[in-house]
């Protein structure tokens, strides 16, 4: 297929959108194989099947580097209660939070859960999603645990999207092990790893370092496992408070070091030397109604490359937008438009360890959106709207 008639936003590095204003893309075999101003286009690539763009805005695929999509039952009790006063922490400590869609996701059904997630991820295939991250981490026992890895995996089959799951295991303590998460890491998170590591179900493994979760040297057990199997790791840091999340993630040269509100410039440094993505996910700050933003202009300073993902989650960011995420980051954090969407694109794919995704580049992936905008920054200028025209999942419309 060669797409005409394009305003391409390539993305190609990130110092800018890229543009090309009269712009043609060959795809051929899933890939893109050339892309520059019509003006240029190589001979070969003259008898490919035209399509007409009509000078549409042309960027990468966005991609959901941070979703825990699969889930039962919601949290909108939860919700109220934190309206009439009570603390995300409150909830935690009363048993509510994160057990609770525990409970609900261990009755579920594994045809329920799929039913349920899709309408998730629907609304963010309607936004231009082509790949999306997808953690396990309500289950907290061995069966649920993988029930919801299996889930995520079908996900992938049931729609034009492709999908990476992350183990989160140490998500939460469930209610059988209250005030003993040490007993929880190794007779359960740990041999549950393996287990569905085992049957091919964990492209990497996350952690909820935090006080009301876990603390730095029980997030170390699981990532040494990780490491022993070879998966890469990543990890919730610093969302609420600062216990060292981010220094451990930094050494163990994590793919993403995701919250970071509580990161300092010192972890900002660790950050960019492991080569490790700030993750930013302002929809968990926005219903927290959290005051500490992430360190923006420290992570700009070090080189520190910021992805940006919706962390659709029943709890703190039930957020099936990503184009409201890009909004939150510029509006909430400062974050550039152009900041905004090589976190959607090039540095989310960066985060999910994917090369050849994210930007608009001979060999990339031709995962690409088709949007009713003349110019890249209305995608995050706008609220609750959605301009997507088309979107190429693989080279097809
Ligand atoms: N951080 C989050 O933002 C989600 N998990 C996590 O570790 C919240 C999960 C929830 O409240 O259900
Ligand atoms: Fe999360």
């Amino acid at each position: 297929m060669l797409l005409t008639n394009g305003h391409i936003a390539t993305l190609k590095s990130d110092d800018d959108f890229g543009l090309i204003a009269e712009g043609m893309i060959a795809l051929e075999g899933g890939q893109i194989v050339w892309v520059g101003p019509a003006a240029d286009l190589p001979y070969v690539y003259r008898n490919l099947a035209p399509h007409d763009l009509g000078g549409r805005l042309v960027t990468p695929s966005l991609i959901d580097c941070h979703t825990h999509v699969v889930f039962g039952g919601n949290r909108a009790a939860e919700f109220e209660q934190r309206l009439k006063g009570a603390s995300y922490k409150d909830v935690a400590a009363a048993g509510g939070g994160i057990v609770s869609t525990v409970t609900a996701t261990r009755t579920a059904c594994e045809d329920a859960l799929l039913a349920d997630a899709l309408t998730r991820v629907d609304a963010m295939i309607a936004e231009g999603v082509t790949l999306i991250e997808i953690k396990s981490g309500y289950g907290l026992d061995h069966e649920t645990e993988l029930k919801m890895l299996r889930v995520a995996r079908q996900i992938g089959q049931s729609r034009p999207i492709d999908v990476r799951t992350s183990f989160l295991g140490a998500h939460a303590v469930p209610a059988d092990y209250k005030d003993r998460p040490d007993a929880y890491i190794d007779e359960v998170c740990i041999p549950t790893l393996r287990a569905a590591h085992t049957e091919g179900l964990v492209d990497a493994v996350d952690g909820f370092c935090e006080g009301i979760a876990f603390d730095t040297a029980q997030i170390e057990r699981v990532f040494a496992v990780a490491v022993e199997l070879g998966l890469p790791v990543k990890l919730h840091a610093e969302q609420l408070s600062n216990i060292g999340g981010t220094q451990l993630a930094a050494k163990y040269r994590a793919l993403s070091a995701d919250h970071v509100e509580y990161a300092t410039d010192a972890d900002a440094v660790a950050l960019a030397v492991s080569g490790t993505v700030a993750t930013i996910l302002p929809g968990a700050f926005y219903t927290l109604g959290e005051t500490q933003s992430p360190p923006i202009q420290s992570f700009r300073d070090h080189g520190v490359p910021m992805a940006l993902a919706t962390d659709c989650n029943p709890g703190s960011s039930p957020l099936t937008s990503p184009l409201l995420a890009m909004n939150m980051a510029c509006t909430l954090f400062r974050m550039t438009p152009l900041e905004a969407l090589l976190g959607m694109t090039a540095h989310a794919a960066r985060a999910l360890g994917e090369t050849g995704r994210g930007r608009i580049i001979a060999g990339g992936r031709a995962d690409l959106n088709i949007w009713d905008v003349t110019h890249p920054a209305e995608l995050s200028y706008r609220i609750g709207f959605n301009p997507l025209h088309s979107r190429i999942f693989k080279g097809s419309l």
